[in-house]
């Protein structure tokens, strides 16, 4: 006899857990679950009902009506709930001033830095350059020796380089990517290298340990200095504008010969001097010159076919003087006040 006993207070504890339940809920889901939980087809209430057919044939009538009545007082619970809370939902909205403008959405940019990197691969591109990548964990061959940079050479330090193990490195610039794309391809080549260098220099308003640079590299028979020359020329120029004059100084990079390092006249005082190019009126862009031919021979490149030339520039620096930024740190510290101007 102890079975009905036993059903009925079960029953009476879901009804009692599911009255208490239902009048807290706080919101139409919380009051779904709660349906679905005591009221639905697995729920509590249909569990206990499935054992009725166990009991005793004269105990179902007491459990059938313990169960009834826990339903009936469940359902009435819940559509009272339901309208209390579906009122309360419709009052919210009605207070809610619906002329109110939208959240605005977050407006994402592209980097300046990176901006520049597509405008200069772009104006290459358009000249026939393609855009290629190489590894910025480099070995010292490629890095120095393959370069025409022995690594006893004093050379070897006008880069003050990160070594990651013994004869690897960070690369210091992208240079080593010429070797790399020279032993892998025949001529003609003509490419465009942008990626990440770095070296031990102190983060002040010219240098950062890591920064991107752009090189370039055109080989083939018959490239000579003048082409080389239009070729920068006609990039200061589209970069630049029109009234921007470039200028080849004399220069040492163990990989060209003879190597050139190329200034701008100032943007900020056309050339008259000022204190963005220290008086001079001038402004370094990059490095560059006509490949050295023990790079052609370190590649498998024949000199006495193919001559070429190279270059290669800061890209944050460039940034500098594109939107007149005295600090190359500020691209570099992620403030969004600061990136926001370039939206
Ligand atoms: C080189 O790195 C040569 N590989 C360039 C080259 C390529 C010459 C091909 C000839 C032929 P340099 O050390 O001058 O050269 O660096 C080139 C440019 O990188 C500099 O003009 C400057 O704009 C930028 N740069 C160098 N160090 C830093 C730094 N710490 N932070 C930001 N920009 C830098």
């Amino acid at each position: 006899m102890t079975e009905p006993v036993q059903l009925v207070d079960a029953l009476k504890r879901i009804e009692a857990d599911g009255l208490a339940s239902i009048e807290a809920a706080d919101s139409l889901e919380a009051l779904e679950a709660l349906r679905v939980r005591f009221l639905g087809r697995s729920g509590d209430l249909a569990g206990m009902l499935s054992r009725i057919g166990q009991a005793p044939p004269e105990d179902r009538r007491a459990i059938g009506q313990a169960a009834n009545t826990a339903k009936r007082r469940l359902q009435e619970a819940h559509t009272s709930r339901l309208a209390a809370l579906e009122s309360a939902e419709s009052a919210g909205v009605a207070q809610a001033d619906l002329t109110m403008p939208g959240r605005r959405a977050w407006e994402g940019g592209v980097h300046p830095v990176t901006r520049v990197i597509d405008e200069i691969c772009e104006i290459f591109r358009e000249l026939g350059f393609s855009k290629v990548r190489g590894p910025e964990a480099e070995t010292e061959w490629y890095n120095f020796q393959a370069l025409n940079i022995p690594l006893e050479h004093p050379a070897a330090d006008m880069w003050d380089t990160f070594y990651l193990a013994d004869g690897v490195v960070l690369r210091s610039h992208t240079s080593p990517v010429q070797a790399r794309i020279m032993e892998t391809h025949e001529p003609p080549v003509r490419v465009v290298v942008p990626g990440l260098c770095y070296r031990r220099d102190p983060f002040d308003p010219t240098h950062a340990p890591a920064f991107e640079q752009i090189e370039g590299l055109a080989v083939d028979e018959g490239i000579d200095f003048v082409e080389f020359r239009s070729t920068i020329e006609h990039f200061v120029h589209r970069f630049f504008g029109r009234e921007t004059t470039a200028r080849f100084r004399p220069a040492y990079f163990p990989f060209t010969e003879p190597s050139a390092e190329v200034d701008v006249s100032c943007h900020m005082c056309g050339g008259s001097g000022c204190s963005t190019c220290k008086g001079t009126g001038w402004i370094e862009i990059m490095g560059s010159g006509m490949v050295h031919p023990a790079v052609f021979e370190a590649v498998g490149y024949d000199p006495e076919r193919y001559t070429g030339y190279a270059f290669g520039m800061g890209s944050a620096r460039i940034a500098m003087l594109r939107y007149g930024i005295p600090d190359i740190r500020l691209f570099y510290e992620g403030d969004a006040r600061f990136l926001a101007q370039f939206r």
